[in-house]
């Protein structure tokens, strides 16, 4: 894994959508995974979100993460023009709060997938990513493991710290 190559794109529709999607760069980072962010809207900048998937493989990028809010057709537009794995995270935004760009990203066309998270899973869309990487860097798959084993040791700490809580002597 060349450090100065990006495997994974991640794309956004707004820079208001940046709080959410800089959580899928943390876990690709905290992995070891180059990857690049950029704004590029389905509507707002169609023909940059065509160019870049379609040059996406050339470049060396091997995953895509669009996330969009509302009317959130960046996933879809995106994995209209490559053959690249793409994964959609619906954002929430406006009035339906992720629920509309739940449905706008999930509800593909047979032949044309994104796999879509849930309504601002950024940080699963970062997993998933480098776990897609995994079957051709096997470097990763150690990686993958120590950071479940850590979140597993993190949770039996903090269940054991609610049984001592919860264990105290009751003085109404
Ligand atoms: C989508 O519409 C963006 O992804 C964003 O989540 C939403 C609203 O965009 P802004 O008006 O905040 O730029 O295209």
């Amino acid at each position: 894994m060349d450090k100065n190559t990006p495997l994974v794109g991640i794309l956004m529709g707004s820079e208001n959508d940046l709080s959410v999607m800089e959580k899928a760069m943390d876990v690709l980072c905290m992995l070891g995974i180059p990857c690049e962010m950029k704004i590029s809207s389905a509507h707002r900048m169609p023909e940059l979100t065509a160019s870049y998937a379609k040059s996406a493989r050339e470049r060396g990028i091997e995953v895509i993460i669009a996330g969009a809010g509302m009317a959130a057709h960046l996933a879809g537009a995106v994995a209209a023009q490559t053959t690249l794995p793409v994964i959609g995270v619906p954002i929430s935004s406006g009035e339906l709060k992720g629920v509309d760009a739940l449905y706008s990203t999930v509800q593909m066309p047979a032949g044309i997938p994104v796999a879509t998270v849930a309504i601002n899973g950024a940080k699963n869309a970062g997993f998933l990513a480098a776990q897609i990487l995994s079957i051709k860097y096997p470097e990763l798959i150690n990686r993958l493991d120590s950071q479940r084993k850590e979140a597993k040791e993190n949770l039996l700490k903090k269940s054991e710290q609610l049984c001592i809580g919860s264990c105290k002597p009751h003085n109404p």
